[in-house]
């Protein structure tokens, strides 16, 4: 197992630490299978997002958006979360108070076991009304690419995800942007931090006080900001943390 340098002052921070928050991203899931966006062989690098991530996309060619959708469900259907989604879901029973602030639409955190984890992009596994905003509550078999409408007025059903241009669940944003003032530590995992407001939580952790750490193989928009940058993938480092922590306290 590769080990991490400075590991000490994580686990100082974190004895010490009541809050604690984590931002994910895609890189978290990399190692279950799924593809992240901005890597060299991400989504970004085949699709385009205008046409397939924007409610003009979605309008402009509702079958293509829809299909892209259902293919992306049957690959998360597929995979299981990795040993980073279990060390995430560990830490936060180790932890007064935990809150995981994730983009990730595949829902591999909640099934590792998180509990309190705020959803800014929403999720691939949902779907409700683009026209009236009621929620579709029939099963959707990922092979048929028959378009679904909706019961209540007719209208186009799209998946719960959070398109670009579009605003992020209120609930959702509110609780991330609290948990993120009062963290005494705040993990960034697996993101590249292009994408706001979610890449604004890092910096509004670290201006409000917190101890800012990224875990990322690569630099990333933000990474001149972190008072500690661990250059490993998450499926690797998080258990360290994790392990280590746990010899420290006891558990
Ligand atoms: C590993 C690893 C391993 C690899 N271990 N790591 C302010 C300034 C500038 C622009 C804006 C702004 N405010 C709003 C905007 C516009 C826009 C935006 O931010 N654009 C930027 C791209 C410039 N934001 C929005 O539109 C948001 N809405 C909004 O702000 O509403 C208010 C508003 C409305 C109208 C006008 C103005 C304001 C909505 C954003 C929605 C994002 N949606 C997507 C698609 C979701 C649905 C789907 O899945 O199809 O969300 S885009 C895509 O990017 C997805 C992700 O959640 C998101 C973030 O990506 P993430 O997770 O960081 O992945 P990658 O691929 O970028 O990075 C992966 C990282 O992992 C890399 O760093 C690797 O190194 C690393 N990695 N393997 C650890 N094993
Ligand atoms: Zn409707």
């Amino acid at each position: 197992m590769d080990s991490i340098p400075n590991i000490d002052i994580i686990i100082e921070k974190l004895i010490a630490a009541k809050n604690v928050a984590m931002l994910t991203g895609a890189g978290v899931s990399a190692e279950s299978g799924i593809k992240t966006f901005r890597d060299p062989d991400g989504l970004w690098s085949k699709f385009n997002p205008a046409e397939l991530a924007s409610a003009n996309g979605f309008m402009t060619n509702r079958q293509l958006v829809w299909d892209w959708y259902q293919e992306r469900r049957s690959i998360v259907n597929d995979c299981k979360p990795n040993a980073g989604h279990y060390a995430i879901a560990e830490l936060e029973i180790l932890i007064d108070d935990f809150a995981l602030i994730t983009q990730n639409v595949d829902r591999l955190h909640q099934i590792a076991g998180s509990r309190n984890v705020y959803e800014l992009h929403g999720n691939i596994i949902d779907n409700h009304c683009f026209d009236c905003g009621a929620a579709y509550n029939k099963e959707i078999d990922p092979d048929d690419s028959v378009l679904p409408s909706c019961a209540k007025c007719g209208g186009r059903i799209r998946p719960s995800v959070v398109w670009f241009g579009e605003m992020l669940p209120e609930y959702d944003l509110e609780q991330s942007s609290l948990a993120a003032q009062v963290a005494d530590v705040f993990f960034t995992v697996g993101t590249s931090a292009e994408v706001y407001p979610a890449a604004n939580l890092p910096l509004l952790a670290k201006d409000s006080g917190a101890y800012v750490i990224e875990i990322n193989p690569n630099v990333t928009a933000i990474s001149n900001y972190m008072n500690m940058t661990i250059r490993m993938p998450s499926a690797q480092a998080m258990p360290i943390i994790v392990e280590e922590f746990k010899k420290r306290i006891g558990k």
